[in-house]
């Protein structure tokens, strides 16, 4: 009963109230020390000395420590050992962590920090540091061995087609910009335990890392996350270095430890999502149908590997985005840079796949003078031979073309373009556009093991039920679907059913809370416990209220069978009184996928997510500012658990992606100093850049795959649905010479400078001076 229905998200009067509690919000014990970071100032250097004198001797201060400090692995890289939780002889970026001050207060601990600045503190001797892609490009200077997938002769094919293109593209990163900043909480425990409150998407890992750290086994060490101000991928590994530091200072003063990230600090000390610079080959026929593809991605993974080998193979995955490619050849590149090591962002490297061939099909399409939808169209999966991606997984779920009908429909599609070039060629300076864009998006971690979870089930004996599950909320909703789950399992209201925090205690050795697998694998494995309940329970009630089992129903809170009805309340004591047991464990791992990283072919994804999108936007040609006025969005969550919470994660996901491509622009100096680090500088939207037309709609579906209730992940897959809204600003750039045979160069983010660089580049290309408002 409770499923399909759009219930308030399970924390929301908590969270518009103030009095959902957040790790900073923990009721601080007495004797708690706080910590602030001293950070490289140089951006690849040797650290020839530090003298942390000063640092000590300053007000409040009572510890600073140095990697000397650490006790056991001093790494917190999810992968590969490479990632230092304090720098060692060597930084190599600006904003890495050398020590780390703890102090009776927060403001004394950032006071403190700060005399590190002093160049008597630490003494560097600088070397050459890489800071740009096309840098380390241009010497193969790589975190990880380049990744390449090729089917067919896509050569050839490109060389023997009737028309072809190339070119470069270039996108920006992302900095995830989670409200809630990144922040661990360590507590002693006696007999060398620690208990950590960290606000992390991955709380076993934090667990891990922080008991290699400390040279410890693993059971010494729980963390617990009630819940994150929003993680957005960036604490899925990057929480890491936050929770070992305060848990290394608690381990060592044997005091209650806190660390709270200022947002400067973060900003320069995480990675983010990466940019990247592609190149591109392609050929294609009379109706814009590509015959032979070659793409190179060229991401920046920063210093270090981090996760950038799996952001780099869903890129690779997502090339082909909702289009059948033949022959195709696909190579990316974790270029090595002294920045920030870049990590997951929502879409992890799907949208940086995806996006450079929506720009592909839309210069197909401009140098055909056709409309991109016509050329998308042409270019879809379709059947038989047409269903294979480049990676040899079928696509057997398709709903793109009921799915882009019914969007055209709704949104008015064809009639709008005529009216957008009606527009345009009576507005001199003010440039409509308006693009459509689909969304093809694989499920499941494409690293197979990660594809499991576990839950822990209580029902207690006044019948209330207590969950706890390996998903972690960051907003997302997971705590309320797998409560929704649970309560239908056993016919409960919503309000009987109430899921914990997560805890490493609970349940052991779970995946991080990403790609988008959250609801998916949580919800199955609370499922199947809950499920173990209830076949107990159907047992006592056959006996207790007579009849066959198989006729046993659980609704409205009460246990219904042949021969009568009690609340389930009355059940649950009886069952106990019988010495029934209450409280179950349950499982889950995905069937079906499976991987081979040589070839890059297998069966990577359990399904596929889609959606759509048609956007409208004006420009402004004199000062390059945009807006976005129309967006329609139709997209895929199978049958929706929740409704309100899919429609609020489409809302959410778009806006942030209509973000990435238009205002958020990060910047590093020559040395390598990110100087877009605050919300002054760096720009994400606000509640005024939604559109005044807002139409985001749930396509009617089930999951093909037997997934909880039929539904399907929704977390990630919206944030493309903002390709639409960048392929528009290109459209209405294109408007400035509607006759032009080729696509503005237009690369993103589509700032209002990237807008004014790329129109002059247009003007000057078409070589037509009609334009008045051409600066
Ligand atoms: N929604 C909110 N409100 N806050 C978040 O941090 N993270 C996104 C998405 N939606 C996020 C969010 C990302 S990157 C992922 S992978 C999924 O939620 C993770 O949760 P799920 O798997 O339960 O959907
Ligand atoms: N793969 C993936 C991963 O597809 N998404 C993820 O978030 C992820 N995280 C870690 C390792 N592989
Ligand atoms: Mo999401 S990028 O998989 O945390």
């Amino acid at each position: 009963a409770a499923i399909g229905v759009p219930l308030p998200h399970e924390s929301a009067e908590l969270h518009v109230s103030g009095e959902a509690r957040y790790t900073d919000d923990l009721p601080e014990l007495a004797g708690t020390l706080h910590v602030a970071l001293g950070l490289s100032r140089f951006a690849h250097a040797r650290i020839v000395s530090v003298d942390l004198t000063a640092v000590r001797d300053a007000p409040g201060v009572v510890a600073v420590l140095t990697a000397a400090d650490i006790p056991g692995e001093n790494n917190c890289g999810p992968v590969l050992h490479d990632d230092p939780i304090l720098a060692d002889e060597l930084v190599q970026y600006l904003g890495q962590p050398i020590f780390a001050v703890v102090a009776t207060s927060y403001e004394l601990a950032r006071r403190a920090a700060a005399l590190g600045k002093s160049d008597d503190v630490v003494r560097y001797e600088p070397l050459e540091p890489v800071l740009s892609i096309a840098q380390a490009r241009a010497r193969q200077h790589y975190v990880l061995q380049p990744q390449r997938l090729t089917r067919g002769s896509p050569a050839e094919r490109i060389a023997a087609a009737p028309h072809r293109i190339d070119g470069e593209f270039a996108v920006g990163g992302q900095e995830q910009f989670y409200l809630e900043g990144q922040v661990a909480y360590a507590i002693p425990t006696e007999r060398d335990g620690v208990h950590l409150y960290s606000s992390t998407q991955h709380p076993s890992e934090m667990q891990t890392l922080v008991a290699h750290m400390l040279g410890r086994p693993v059971h010494q060490i729980v963390c617990e996350c009630r819940r994150m101000g929003g993680g957005f991928g960036g604490k899925e590994s990057q929480s890491a270095v936050f929770a070992c530091i305060a848990a290394l200072a608690c381990a060592r003063l044997q005091r209650p430890v806190k660390l709270r990230a200022d947002r400067d600090d973060d900003f320069l000390i995480t990675g983010k999502r990466h940019d990247a610079l592609y190149r591109y080959e392609a050929g294609y026929d009379d109706d814009g149908r590509i015959l032979g593809l070659r793409v190179e991605i060229a991401l920046r993974a920063g210093y270090s590997a981090d996760l950038s080998g799996a952001v780099a193979t869903r890129a690779v995955c997502h090339v082909d985005n909702a289009y059948f490619l033949s022959d195709v050849e696909i190579v990316a590149l974790c270029c090595k840079t002294n920045t920030q090591s870049n990590t997951a962002f929502r879409g992890f490297g799907g949208p940086q796949g995806a996006l450079v061939t929506e720009v592909i099909v839309d210069n197909i399409a401009r140098a055909l003078g056709r409309d991109p939808l016509d050329v998308r169209l042409a270019n879809y999966y379709g059947i038989g031979a047409r269903e294979l991606t480049p990676y040899g997984q079928r696509v057997e779920d398709n709903v793109l073309a009921p799915l882009t009908a019914r969007l055209l429909e709704t949104s008015d599609y064809r009639a709008r373009r005529e009216a957008v070039a009606a527009f345009n060629a009576s507005s001199p300076v003010l440039k409509r556009g308006i693009a459509f864009s689909p969304v093809k998006f694989g499920i499941s971690f494409n690293v197979q093991f990660l594809n499991q979870a576990g839950a822990l089930v209580h029902i207690y004996r006044d019948g209330s039920v207590l969950v706890n599950h390996g998903g972690t909320e960051m907003g997302q909703g997971v705590n309320t679907k797998v409560a929704q789950v649970v309560a239908d399992v056993f016919g409960l209201p919503l309000s009987q059913v109430r899921v914990t925090s997560a805890d490493t205690s609970k349940v052991a050795n779970t995946s991080a809370t990403a790609a988008s697998t959250g609801s998916d694998l949580n919800g199955k494995a609370a499922e199947a416990a809950a499920l173990t309940i209830r076949e107990r329970l159907t047992q006592v009630a056959a006996t207790t209220l007579g009849g066959q089992a198989e006729q046993v129903r659980f609704e409205h809170g009460s246990v219904i069978g042949e021969g009568g009805q009690i609340p389930f309340a009355q059940l649950v004591n009886a069952a106990y009184l019988a010495r029934v047991q209450l409280w179950s464990d349950g499982f889950y791992a995905t069937p079906k996928i499976h991987w081979d990283a040589n070839t890059m072919t297998g069966r990577p994804f359990y399904y596929f997510a889609y959606g759509a999108a048609v956007s409208e936007v004006v420009v402004n040609t004199l000062t390059g500012e945009s807006k976005l006025l129309r967006a329609d969005l139709l997209h895929d969550v199978g049958r929706s658990i929740n409704p309100a919470i899919d429609i609020g994660q489409i809302e959410g996901g778009f806006i942030q992606g209509v973000g990435w491509l238009t205002t958020e622009a990060l910047w590093w100096n020559r040395d390598g100093r990110l100087m877009t680090h605050a919300p002054s500088t760096y720009k994400i939207p606000a509640i005024s850049d939604t559109p005044a037309v807002f139409d985001v709609r749930l396509y009617r579906n089930e999951n093909a795959e037997p997934t909880v209730f039929r539904s399907k992940a929704v977390g990630e897959p919206p944030l493309l649905l903002a390709f639409s809204v960048f392929l528009a600003l290109r459209d209405a750039l294109a408007g400035v010479a509607p006759d032009a045979r080729h696509a503005p160069p237009l690369e993103a983010p589509a700032t209002p400078e990237a807008l004014l660089t790329a129109l002059t580049k247009f003007v000057a290309s078409t070589g037509d001076g009609t334009n008045d408002a051409a600066p």
